[in-house]
């Protein structure tokens, strides 16, 4: 029996190969259990699609809202072929979940879209724990963040190569 109190994963492109890619993930340190996790879960995938060690790079930031500036300024510095910003930000009793989220999702999109560098946004907004999916039967979305990541330097690269042509 599946958990039904979270989100389930997408479904893969069937021609992923991060063999020449270079992926940039930026996490969090705030809810480290649950993100950890999530890095995992995507360098895992990376890895298990080709892209090599040494291409994956690795930064934290302290919280979700720092995530869109740190985004940005790696990649300018690092040119990776796409980023995951990864973070987990849980609802309590004050506003701040909303006005985080908030930032950070439009943050995010505005990174992606000003440097042309796909930025997977790998921001959980729960109103509880348990539905981060970090479960035994649970489902682990840092797998879905980096096979859109992938995924999402394919296309810029076969669309970069059309261009070309
Ligand atoms: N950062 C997260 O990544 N996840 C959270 O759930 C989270 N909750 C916060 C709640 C409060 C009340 C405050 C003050 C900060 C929280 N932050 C959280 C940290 C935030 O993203 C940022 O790192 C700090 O506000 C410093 O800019």
């Amino acid at each position: 029996m599946q958990n039904k109190d979270f989100v389930k994963g997408v479904i893969p492109s069937s021609d992923l190969n991060g063999e020449n890619l270079k992926v940039l993930i930026v996490h969090t340190r705030w809810n480290s259990e649950i993100v950890n996790e999530l890095v995992k879960g995507a360098v895992e995938t990376l890895l298990s699609n080709k892209v090599k060690p040494d291409n994956i790079l690795l930064h934290s930031v302290p919280g979700a809202y720092e995530l869109p500036f740190a985004t940005k300024k790696l990649c300018k510095l690092l040119k990776p072929d796409s980023a995951i910003s990864i973070g987990v930000l849980i609802k309590g009793s004050t506003m701040h979940f909303e006005y985080i989220s908030e930032a950070v999702s439009h943050g995010l999109m505005n990174v992606g879209l000003e440097l042309e560098i796909p930025v997977i946004f790998g921001l959980l907004t729960l109103l509880n724990e348990q539905q981060a999916g970090m479960t035994p039967d649970g489902h682990n979305h840092g797998i879905d963040w980096g096979q859109a990541a992938i995924e999402m330097a394919q296309i810029t690269a076969s669309s970069s190569k059309s261009v070309a042509k």
